[in-house]
């Protein structure tokens, strides 16, 4: 049976098998805000499509790649043109540099515009995110709730994520665990992910 367990929402999430660490005020609420609507603003979100089952389907969040212009990013099976760093950006690279001692060469934005849009279950674990890869990913906006899904044991470890966090997914944890953000019929407002990778030459 799998088993469910709400974890403090701070310090290290995962029991076993690779970390996840999430920093609840790892931006000010100032910061956060006006973080939030300038990439709200300012930022190319575009809708991708993907094939389910033989058929072509929107993508429910709208998304952009950022990094340098010889980086594209296939995600999700679909080819991502890179758009140039530029502030807010920029500056939340660098904390996250900075806290986490790792340099990221590239940025995936995610627009959830109400609980209809979601993600599903899936790792980060495309070869071009290189071995245990550290993930540094930054919630703006409305809060969502993130699961964790262990993939041999079914554990399931579910966390809200508040507005101005961090979370670090670090070590073996694509290699042993899914994640997702949930659909969800609670009225609910937008809300922004950023996560920042480190692509690898493959
Ligand atoms: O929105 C989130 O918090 C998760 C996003 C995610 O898993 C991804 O971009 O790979
Ligand atoms: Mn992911």
């Amino acid at each position: 049976m799998p088993s469910s367990s709400l974890f403090p929402i701070s310090g290290q999430l995962l029991p076993i098998d690779g970390s996840a660490v999430l920093v609840p005020d790892f931006l000010c609420e100032s910061d956060a805000d006006s973080i939030f609507s300038g990439l709200r603003q300012e930022t190319p979100w575009e809708q991708n499509f993907i094939r389910l089952f033989g058929k072509e389907v929107s993508e429910p969040r709208l998304s952009a790649w950022h990094a340098e212009a010889d980086l594209p990013y296939t995600y999700s099976g679909v080819p991502r043109t890179p758009h140039p760093w530029k502030e807010p950006l920029s500056t939340l690279r660098t904390a996250c540099e900075t806290h986490t001692g790792h340099s990221f060469n590239g940025a995936l934005l995610n627009l959830y515009r109400s609980g209809q849009d979601a993600m599903g279950w899936h790792s980060d674990d495309e070869a071009v995110n290189g071995p245990n890869p550290v993930i540094a990913s930054i919630s703006l906006g409305a809060e969502r709730r993130f699961d964790f899904s262990h993939k041999q044991t079914r554990e399931v470890i579910s966390v809200v994520l508040p507005h101005g966090s961090l979370l670090v997914m670090s070590g073996a944890c694509q290699t042993h665990w899914l994640h997702r953000i949930a659909k969800t019929t609670r009225e609910i407002q937008p809300r922004i992910n950023v996560t920042f990778r480190h692509l690898i030459q493959i």
